[in-house]
């Protein structure tokens, strides 16, 4: 049963279950609502990087942050499709545009844009951006282009917000996720763990994602990214346990929705990835990079999905389903 009336202290209690018990709690619903042992592989490109405007304290494209990153203009068209179809052969089916915006303005980069949407489309993987706040039309423009999904994070708990990004409200995000899933677009929306928020703070960001109308249709649960030159560079790391607390509870509450075990998978070995797995992940990025920083090889990947057994995802494999 999908529900989206749980309380904190409901969410409290899963979340604090003995991890052996949880991981099994939440291995058991991932098996009755999704298909165990496929694994959604999803590419991100960073078509527009660096120089933006938002102080994200956690972000390599923050110009607010003193990284070594160099910035880079929007991409050219034939590069971004020669990135998807090099994506598309290496196995992904999803591949997700990244621009370093605050938010879209109307102007010949979001044509551009629009353009890469139809083209990336056209390649039949599920296209996905993410550029930062939103109006209703510009929503509506993406979908009309081809856009499959939008990415837009809520990161942490609405108490917690302030303290990582002061540029933008929680409010602001709210509001930018409401209009894309009022554009018809399936809603990709996670947070970050690491940013030296409590247990609470997390537990507060999956009460606020649970309990949406609906669920999101993918929730991306990453870890800190340590960036030199960012305020967070020196936070402690957090363990897998935690990362699979996360992944779990999120598995319990939001049973239908893709898991995505995204940033900070290229620290985990083998065995603790297959531990994310069995907690309910089905969802990964693939490709040497994320947007900015590095992510685990290809070949080690694959040589990973060949020793679990699992097996990449088809694209638009839930719409197929259910006009069946
Ligand atoms: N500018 C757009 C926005 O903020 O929505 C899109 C790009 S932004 C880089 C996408 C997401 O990546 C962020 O919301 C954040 O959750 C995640 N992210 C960025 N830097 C990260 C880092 N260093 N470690 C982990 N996750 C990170
Ligand atoms: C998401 O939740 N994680 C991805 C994707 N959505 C856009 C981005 C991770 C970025 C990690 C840091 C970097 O590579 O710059
Ligand atoms: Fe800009 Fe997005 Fe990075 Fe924030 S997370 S600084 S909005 S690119």
């Amino acid at each position: 049963m999908i529900r989206n009336d749980y309380t904190i202290e409901e969410i409290r209690e899963i979340y604090n279950t003995p991890i052996m018990e949880l991981v099994f709690r939440a291995s058991q619903v991932h098996h009755k609502y999704q298909a165990t042992g496929e694994v959604q592989v999803c590419t991100l490109l960073s078509v527009k990087t660096g120089g933006c405007s938002e102080d994200c304290s956690y972000c390599s494209q923050s110009s607010r942050n003193h990284t070594d990153l160099t910035p880079q203009r929007l991409m050219k068209y034939d590069d971004v499709i020669d990135s998807a179809l090099e994506a598309k052969n290496a196995g992904s089916t999803r591949f997700c545009m990244g621009a370093a915006w605050r938010n879209v303005r109307d102007n010949s980069d979001f044509d551009k844009v629009l353009e890469m949407v139809s083209g990336v489309n056209a390649l039949g993987l599920e296209v996905c951006c993410t550029l930062g706040m939103l109006t209703e039309e510009q929503a509506h423009r993406l979908k009309e282009a081809g856009l499959y999904a939008y990415n837009h994070n809520l990161d942490t708990s609405e108490e917690y917000y302030d303290k990582v990004i002061t540029t933008r409200t929680y409010q602001d995000r709210l509001e930018t996720l409401d209009k894309v899933e009022e554009a018809g677009l399936s809603v990709c929306c996670g947070g970050i763990i690491g940013l030296g928020e409590t247990d609470e703070d997390r537990i507060k960001l999956l009460h606020t994602l649970s309990t949406r109308e609906n669920h999101p249709g993918s929730v991306p649960v990453n870890v800190l990214v340590p960036v030199k030159g960012t305020p967070l560079e020196h936070n402690k790391r957090v363990s897998v346990w935690e990362l699979l607390r996360m992944i779990a509870t999120a598995r319990i509450l939001m049973p239908k929705s893709m898991v995505r075990l995204s940033a900070g998978r290229n620290e985990l070995s083998y065995e603790q990835q297959a531990l994310c797995f069995m907690a309910g992940a089905n969802s990964i990025f693939a490709g040497e990079k994320l947007l900015t920083t590095p992510n685990n090889e290809l070949a080690s990947d694959k040589e990973m999905f060949e020793i679990l057994g699992l097996k990449p995802r088809e694209s638009f494999k839930v719409e197929a389903e259910e006009v069946q």
